[in-house]
């Protein structure tokens, strides 16, 4: 079992006293004791990262095409730039999809890029553009490319929206960019917001065919991460519930193209598609809520609230039934696991949204997050949505092309926002989230863009039991004899979402946690470890 350490205050100090007195003062706003979890403190959440502390962070180009639009396999994406981006975004998260229907292409496991040389950042790229598209295109005739710009493409000043306007009058598919240079904004979080804007614009509307289901929704901010939307979605059909598209995992074109026809979108990742939502709801009238298919409880409440949504007696009935039957086959897991796991401690640090989901699925098993933290979420993923009119310019939208939405009138279904107004009478509430704070006990340690230094101090002074973390940092917190769960790809587990995906993260977790090996282990750095003998020469 973890040891538990210095309280949260001592151990802030400790690890911020290494620092010189500027980062300590920029690094102690991240670093917080959560005092009072009902009214959370302010944290300095999504600032620039100090150069020289190692950080887990992304660039903007990840977040847009590596984590928003990536996963949508039967279009072409083409890295503008020097091969590095593209290579290196290749495959490496873990969105994973399959082919639905005859006549289907995925082109996913293709890595295009237009190979930049020095001769391109010198005498300008446009032109390999428009080669690479026309190549693309001669090869595999896709419905759609879209091109993404890499940090020396912003430098040089290509004009990549110009050539995919004239390779898409000159092919006649959609061709679309996206200005995700990656020193834009401060993480992967200024990319999504990029990726939502273009989306939005080149895509969303585009196909008004009618989908015939009773009860349409979209899944926003869900990339099938090791089949996590598949079990989203096969939870879902048992109740009834048909879904559109679910941005972005294993989603196909046409899916995005004709999801304004939903009744409802539920935002899974608010903080990677918040904008959608918002988007959606100005344009088409689309009402949204945020959910959590990641734990039992969230699970539950989610599909109660979808139920609660739609009002008829008939589907909330129907979601209680599937709620018991597949509860009864994870409550006998559940039990077994937890009299192994029951006050273990863990802590997590990833992204901008599982940090706090994940919470739900530790909690289940009795286990206690002594402290967590995103990578590149906002103060509203943390403090709740009510802190949202405070917050005046997001650090991250700097260099954004900010979209100004109007609603289509001709489309603008007026019925959707009635209904979410009459429900609001009733005390359904659409903007209920809490944020991580609100829900992590109290005293416990929230750390903004956890730094390696500062994930040393933490697992020296409190050895926690697990740590659920990210390939960056993986290795060094296991050679320091700590299991850790990959919570981006799941070290290639999972699905890890809904009812079938939390018995699978409860086993692995059992395994991790009651496995004798971690004692066994010695860093390279210590006596007696296992670095190279080379290395041990004088
Ligand atoms: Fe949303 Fe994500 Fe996350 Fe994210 Fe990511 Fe991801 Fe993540 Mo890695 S969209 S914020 S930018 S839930 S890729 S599927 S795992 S950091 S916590
Ligand atoms: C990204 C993608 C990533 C990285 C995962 C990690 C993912 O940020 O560009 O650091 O382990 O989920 O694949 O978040």
């Amino acid at each position: 079992m973890g040891r538990y350490g210095p309280d949260a205050a001592t151990a802030r100090e400790e690890m911020l006293k290494v620092y010189p007195r500027k980062t300590q003062r920029k690094r102690g706003k991240q670093m917080l004791v959560n005092e009072n979890p009902a009214t959370p403190a302010e944290i300095g959440a999504n600032s620039r990262t100090v150069p020289g502390i190692i950080t887990q962070r992304g660039c903007s180009y990840a977040g847009c095409k590596g984590v928003v639009i990536g996963p949508i396999y039967d279009i072409l994406h083409i890295t503008h730039g020097p091969i590095g981006c593209g290579w290196y975004s290749w495959l490496s998260r873990r969105n994973i999809t399959k082919i639905r229907a005859d006549g289907e292409v995925n082109f996913l496991q293709y890595s295009m890029s237009t190979d930049m040389q020095e001769d391109h950042i010198v005498f300008g790229g446009e032109k390999q553009l428009a080669a690479a598209i026309q190549e693309a295109y001669d090869e595999f005739h896709p419905k759609a490319i879209s091109v993404y710009a890499t940090c020396p493409v912003g430098l040089i000043g290509d004009d990549i929206h110009t050539v995919c306007r004239q390779m898409k009058e000159k092919l006649g598919i959609n061709i679309f960019g996206f200005s995700c240079e990656g020193y834009k904004g401060v993480s992967q979080s200024a990319g999504h917001h990029i990726a939502n804007n273009g989306v939005f614009k080149h895509m969303i509307g585009l196909d008004d065919s009618p989908v015939e289901a009773k009860y349409k929704i979209n899944i926003l901010g869900e990339y099938n991460i090791g089949g996590d939307a598949w079990e989203i979605d096969r939870v879902l059909k048992l109740c009834g519930i048909h879904i559109i598209g679910t941005l972005s995992g294993g989603v196909s074109y046409d899916e995005i193209c004709n999801c304004h026809m939903a009744d409802l979108n539920v935002v899974m990742c608010h903080r990677s598609i918040n904008y959608m939502a918002e988007m959606m709801e100005e344009k088409f009238g689309i009402p949204w809520f945020k959910v959590n298919f990641i734990g039992l409880e969230g699970t539950k409440k989610s599909l109660r609230k979808i139920a609660q949504y739609f009002g008829d007696k008939e589907l909330i009935d129907r979601v209680e039934e599937v709620i018991a039957a597949e509860m009864a086959e994870v409550r006998p897991v559940l039990d077994d696991i937890r009299t192994r796991t029951t006050g273990k401690t863990a802590a997590l640090f990833v992204g901008g949204s599982r940090a706090h989901h994940y919470q739900d699925l530790f909690n289940d098993m009795d286990m206690q997050v002594i402290a967590a933290g995103y990578e590149f979420a906002h103060r509203d993923d943390y403090e709740g949505r009510d802190v949202l009119p405070h917050i005046k310019i997001d650090a991250d939208s700097r260099n954004i092309e900010e979209l100004v939405v109007t609603a289509d009138e001709t489309r603008f279904d007026a019925a959707k926002p009635e209904k979410k107004k009459a429900l609001e009478e009733s005390g359904f509430t659409f903007s209920d989230y809490e944020g991580m704070m609100r829900q992590m006990a109290k005293d416990t340690l929230v750390i903004d863009d956890i730094s390696h230094h500062e994930m040393e101090k933490l697992i020296e002074m409190y050895h926690p039991d697990v740590i659920g973390s990210g390939i960056k940092d993986k290795y060094v917190i296991e050679k320091m004899g700590v299991p850790c769960k990959q919570l981006h790809s799941y070290d290639y587990g999972g699905p890890y979402a809904g009812f079938k995906g939390a018995a699978n993260f409860y086993k692995d977790i059992d395994r991790m946690t009651s496995t004798k090996v971690w004692k066994l282990a010695r860093a390279p750095w210590h006596e007696g470890g296992s670095a190279p003998a080379a290395e041990k020469e004088p």
